[in-house]
């Protein structure tokens, strides 16, 4: 801004404007001097050029990662590693808003599992959707491990817009992974148990007791998870681990691994040995081979019967139908990765050191000629691993997870004994470089990494334990993310990220400029829903509705006030309060709290957000915006009056506080003109500039024009009481004719410094 405006303006709002500090005496560090003084050599500084952002600059890739048992998901920046977000998905955040505003209590009601309102999630593996292979930026998913859900994000506004909890299992571990063009979201349980989570006693476990893997159908016009077109696949109580989608030449197939494949059942304290040592006894367990594409068609045919609201695929049917192989893979295996083409299936066993690359052509091979060695118990056929491999690689110690390279047949896995990442050629069988991590790393991740383009550049290490790498903060450490750099022949460490959420399992990375939300919503938007409020209220059409003991306050937030300001209810009455944020400036949220009721709002530009409670507690409840929204935001304030039962009212008038004369009227009405001759000729300046050619400052000035309107109200009413010799009323219009005249010309001198900084011209 000019710093005449500046100066004009801080007059009048009586702020002085701030002194420069002279030239400092001394001049600027140089680099040796820093690097001497904190211990840096020539490799930290490159790493730190790498990675640092200057203030003003973004990151190439925006990470979505698993926020473990925070139930959410965190969101950040890559090369710099600067945390943007963390999205609230199965457990209430306040800052959003999520979990005390009636539309988002209705997503996680919506996830309720036989009733209960459950909290918290165990987040593992966040999944953007894809469109021929790669991610597209639209949607986000994510599942629960522990209550069996899966939630849907959109990444339009990153809201959870969607939890559906799997009606058949108890938990699920093989999920979300998405078929190439988002068909379908893959969801695996992880420990078998019977259906729908009835009693049958543990005896009856290879009778009863079942795991599964349940095709979501996604419905990418509504955003939202279709239960009714969704199937799933009856799977034997083997523990389906990890799943992966084919792509390309195996496109319409899924790969499924398991562990416990020996269906032991532990049990310590009645004497039997424990579950680690029955479940890794034998040496192979099975990868699941399921054909979604064929089964969507039999869906189609209504072939498949329905039960529990959704399609079922009993195991007989399903081999029936050539859509269910298995075949043995080193015990207890871990990851299950397509590589790009879709051509190979590499699987890594935590207790094998080898990581077994499976040929998709062999595979199919067998399929056709009816290659099988055999039937498990449940009558599912084995394709010997022999017939399909193509080769096995030895990496190193406890291999977990497996990303591709933008570089053909290169592959990285983790390490998790070694902690290390191994970069090998997947093609070839050759083990091409390791780095170390710091400690145990599970999950790994390349930018794009898996999609049919993966994009290279970086890979971080989503590590499990962080011991001494950190500043100590107590037995419970942060968790570690290290970026790393692969652009090169040897894998280079550039930065470690301590997270202070729960474990991370897994994350992707996508291109920044394909992600495109919104700056604002449409007025009156219901963001967690994604349509119209009903409870949507415009400016001047405030008001408070009782209908029996409920009361609907159809309300407004703008800088820098809550309409009501007053409301009155009874004891006893249900309270539903209705804001609807007016403005339409980027990043004017106001947030909205009240004691003692458990309200916390976030209220973005354009949305319109419920609460509701029972006034339970006759007494004087203060309310507030909990967003700094501007000079005057701590005067965004309110009451809510609850009126006990029986109260006798006395009649007194409303009065306090200074009384004010004509001179006091006098002397803001010529401040009035002042502002209004600033206020003129910002608009001057802006309107001579091509203004229209930039959407953030036509916004700006419909916000401007807004407040001046309400200025002219104020105006109005200020020069009607004078006229009646009301000076106390005269002036307190008067003022807040000011008070909207401030906020337009500080919106004014947002978008004026705008247009300065984005190069506008003048028009003629
Ligand atoms: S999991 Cu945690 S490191 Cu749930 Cu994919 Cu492997
Ligand atoms: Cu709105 Cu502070």
């Amino acid at each position: 801004m000019k710093p005449r405006f500046k100066k004009i303006l801080s007059m009048l709002l009586g702020i002085g404007v701030g002194v420069s500090v002279a030239a400092s005496a001394w001049s600027e560090p140089t680099l040796q001097q820093v690097m001497k003084a904190r211990g840096l050599t020539q490799k930290d500084l490159l790493a730190a050029a790498e990675t640092y952002t200057p203030t003003g600059k973004r990151d190439e890739y925006i990470a979505f990662a698993s926020g473990g048992q925070q139930g959410g998901v965190m969101v950040y920046g890559i090369p710099s590693m600067r945390i943007l977000k963390y999205i609230a998905v199965f457990a209430p955040e306040p800052w959003q808003g999520y979990g005390y505003d009636d539309e988002s209590k209705a997503v996680l009601a919506e996830g309720k599992v036989h009733g209960k309102l459950i909290t918290y999630g165990d987040t593992h593996h966040p999944a953007l959707s894809e469109t021929n292979g790669d991610y597209d930026g639209q949607y986000l998913f994510i599942n629960d491990k522990s209550n069996a859900r899966l939630a849907v994000i959109d990444l339009k506004d990153f809201e959870t817009k969607q939890i559906v909890h799997n009606p058949f299992f108890q938990s699920d571990h093989g999920g979300t992974f998405v078929t190439p063009n988002t068909e379908y979201v893959m969801e695996g349980t992880q420990y078998p148990a019977p259906y729908g989570g009835k009693y049958v006693p543990l005896s009856k476990f290879n009778e009863k007791y079942r795991g599964g893997l349940t095709y979501w159908k996604f419905d990418r016009k509504k955003g939202r998870l279709d239960k009714s077109q969704s199937f799933v696949f009856e799977l034997p109580p083997y523990s389906q681990d990890l799943s992966d989608a084919g792509k390309l030449a195996s496109y319409g197939w899924g790969f499924t691994n398991s562990f416990c494949s020996e269906r032991y059942v532990g049990g310590d304290m009645q004497g039997r040995p424990p579950f680690e040592a029955g479940c890794s006894s034998k040496d192979t367990d099975y990868m699941h081979v399921t054909n979604w594409k064929k089964a969507a068609e039999l869906v189609k045919e209504g072939k498949v019967q329905k039960r529990r609201g959704m399609y079922f695929i009993p195991i007989k049917q399903a081999v029936k139908e050539g859509l269910l192989y298995l075949i043995p893979e080193p015990k207890s295996p871990h990851g299950v990765d397509v590589t790009p083409d879709g051509k190979y299936i590499i699987v890594a066993g935590k207790l094998d050191s080898h990581v077994s690359v499976f040929s998709w052509p062999k595979i199919q091979k067998a399929i056709k000629t009816h290659d099988f060695e055999g039937r498990d118990p449940y009558g599912i056929p084995i394709i010997p691993m022999k017939d399909v491999l193509h080769t096995q690689i030895e990496v190193g110690l406890g291999p977990l997870h497996t990303q591709f390279d933008s570089k053909k047949c290169i592959a990285y896995t983790s390490l998790y004994v070694d902690s290390q990442v191994v970069k090998y050629d997947y093609c070839k069988g050759k083990v091409l470089d390791k780095i170390d991590i710091h400690y145990n790393i599970g999950h790994l991740m390349t930018m794009e990494g898996d999609t049919e383009h993966p994009d290279g550049k970086y890979l971080v290490a989503l590590n499990k334990l962080a011991i001494d790498r950190f500043n100590p903060v107590g037995p419970l450490h942060p968790q570690n993310h290290q970026l790393i750099d692969i652009s090169g022949q040897k894998m280079r460490l550039l930065y470690d990220m301590p997270v202070p959420l729960g474990e991370p399992h897994y994350a992707q990375a996508i291109k920044a400029t394909k992600l495109k939300p919104l700056i604002r919503y449409p007025f009156g938007w219901n963001a967690r829903a994604n349509h119209k409020s009903r409870w949507r209220t415009r400016p001047g059409r405030e008001r408070i509705v009782r209908h029996g003991t409920r009361v609907d306050v159809y309300g407004t937030v703008i800088r820098s006030h809550i309409t009501p300001e007053i409301i009155r209810v009874n004891e006893g009455d249900t309270v539903s309060l209705h804001f609807t944020n007016l403005e339409r400036a980027e990043d004017e949220t106001h947030g909205f709290a009240i004691n003692g009721q458990n309200v916390q709002l976030s209220i973005e530009p354009g949305s319109t957000v419920s609460a509701t409670f029972v006034a339970d507690r006759p007494g004087v409840y203060p309310y507030y915006c909990t967003e700094f929204c501007s000079a005057l935001h701590l005067e965004m304030e309110g009451y809510l009056i609850v009126k006990p039962k029986n109260y006798k009212a006395q009649t007194v008038s409303l009065k306090h506080g200074v009384v004010y004369t004509k001179a006091d009227y006098d002397k803001q009405v010529a401040t009035n003109m002042k502002t209004q001759a600033v206020i003129d000729k910002v608009v001057r300046y802006i309107t001579s500039r091509n203004y229209k050619d930039y959407p953030q400052v036509v916004s700006l000035m419909e916000d401007a024009t807004d407040q001046l309107n309400f200025a002219k109200g104020a105006r109005k009413k200020a020069e009607a009481a004078a006229a009646k010799g009301d000076w106390q009323n005269a002036m307190l219009w008067a003022n807040q004719w000011w008070q909207y005249q401030v906020k337009t010309a500080d919106i004014g001198l947002r978008a004026k410094t705008y247009l300065d900084q984005h190069g506008a011209h003048k028009i003629k």
